[in-house]
């Protein structure tokens, strides 16, 4: 399988998160990137490609306008107010103070634009998610040659709605690439999303319409981040009633227990039968990931990976989060052999 792959992710290089009630070093580093490109090369998963040069106006077709050119100047109004730190919100248009206007000052912009406040805004950040954007955009533009490819996308996207960032994500890179298929004629694609967390941004992009089915497995709102959204409740509005699922489990599960509902969506997908099937490929879910609590196993991956295959679709799995660091590569790449029929 083919990856793609920007060493400019880089450009994104925040050196704050808050976490715990502290700044700490961020989880969702550049280093991840040099783990997986290592296990890639040393298993021979296949070629690493740049990506090529695209048109990036289609970011504005997904994402509000005043979203993306906030996003854009968001760095430079935050040094001109003298700040010293990264661009961290304060405050938020919450449940008791929800006028709609958006503020001029920068402060009150962030917490505007901004779903959670993990994700410290620096030099180059934008810069590094349009790279992202680069990868995800060249992947799906060879999907129609290649059976399956890897978008090695950094910073990741499914947390990133129409108008909001958060999670450690700017640009929606998955729902980009649901949106490129369609101007190229798709009429139906299934977005499955694996990662621990919930794909709030991804389900919120998409959640009126029916032409895109997301079917998300993570943890338990009640009890892992993004909290305010993913229950099983939520199954799509309007066109979109039916063509959405949530699958939220509870902490400790090993991959017997989670794989279940594995199972459930991929009879999903072959029941709705789309041109392409999109990942969102998290491998927070592993047993030693520092902030998240599902107990998957370095083997269990190649299972998933096998189980996708079985839908027998295009398939482009594009990058979300995944933190032990040292065992990312082995698990990312454990799906994508798996995929491949490989269990080693
Ligand atoms: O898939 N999303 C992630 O991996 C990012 C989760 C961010 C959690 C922050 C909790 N304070
Ligand atoms: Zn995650």
């Amino acid at each position: 399988m083919k990856t793609i792959y920007s060493e400019k992710h880089i450009k994104q290089n925040s050196k704050s998160e808050l976490a715990g009630g502290q700044l700490i070093k961020p989880y969702e580093c550049p280093e991840r990137m040099e783990y997986i490109l290592n296990e890639i090369s040393s298993r021979n998963l296949g070629e690493v490609l740049k990506p090529q040069a695209k048109d990036l106006k289609i970011v504005k077709k997904v994402h509000d306008s005043n979203y993306v050119e906030f996003l854009e100047q968001a760095w430079n109004e935050w040094k001109k107010e003298g700040y010293q730190g990264e661009a961290i919100p304060t405050v938020w248009p919450s449940r008791s103070m929800n006028s709609v206007e958006i503020p001029n000052h920068i402060e009150g912009k962030l917490g505007y634009y901004c779903l959670a406040n993990e994700t410290s805004i620096s030099q180059g950040s934008i810069d590094g998610a349009y790279e992202g954007v680069k990868v995800v955009l060249t992947a799906t533009d060879m999907l129609a040659d290649e059976k399956s490819l890897f978008a090695l996308c950094r910073p990741p996207g499914h947390h990133a709605s129409r108008d909001q960032y958060g999670g450690y994500c700017f640009f929606n890179n998955i729902a980009i690439a649901a949106e490129r298929l369609f101007e190229k004629g798709a009429n139906k694609i299934f977005i499955l999303d694996i990662d621990f967390h919930h794909g709030n941004g991804t389900q919120a992009i998409f959640y009126n319409r029916s032409d895109v089915y997301f079917a998300s497995i993570h943890g338990d709102p009640k009890e892992a981040f993004p909290h305010f959204l993913g229950y099983a409740n939520e199954k799509g509005n309007g066109a979109g009633e039916g063509y959405n699922i949530n699958y939220p489990m509870q902490p400790g599960i090993p991959y017997s227990e989670w794989t279940k509902a594995l199972d459930d969506a991929i009879e999903k997908i072959k029941s709705y039968q789309p041109e392409a099937l999109l990942i969102s490929l998290g491998v927070d879910t592993y047993e030693k990931d520092p902030i998240s609590f599902f107990k998957l196993k370095s083997d269990d991956f190649f299972d998933v990976g096998k189980k996708i295959a079985s839908c027998n679709l295009p398939t482009l799995f594009v990058m979300e989060g995944g933190y032990a660091i040292k065992e990312i590569g082995i698990n990312t790449v454990n799906v994508l052999k798996g995929f491949e029929g490989s269990s080693s």
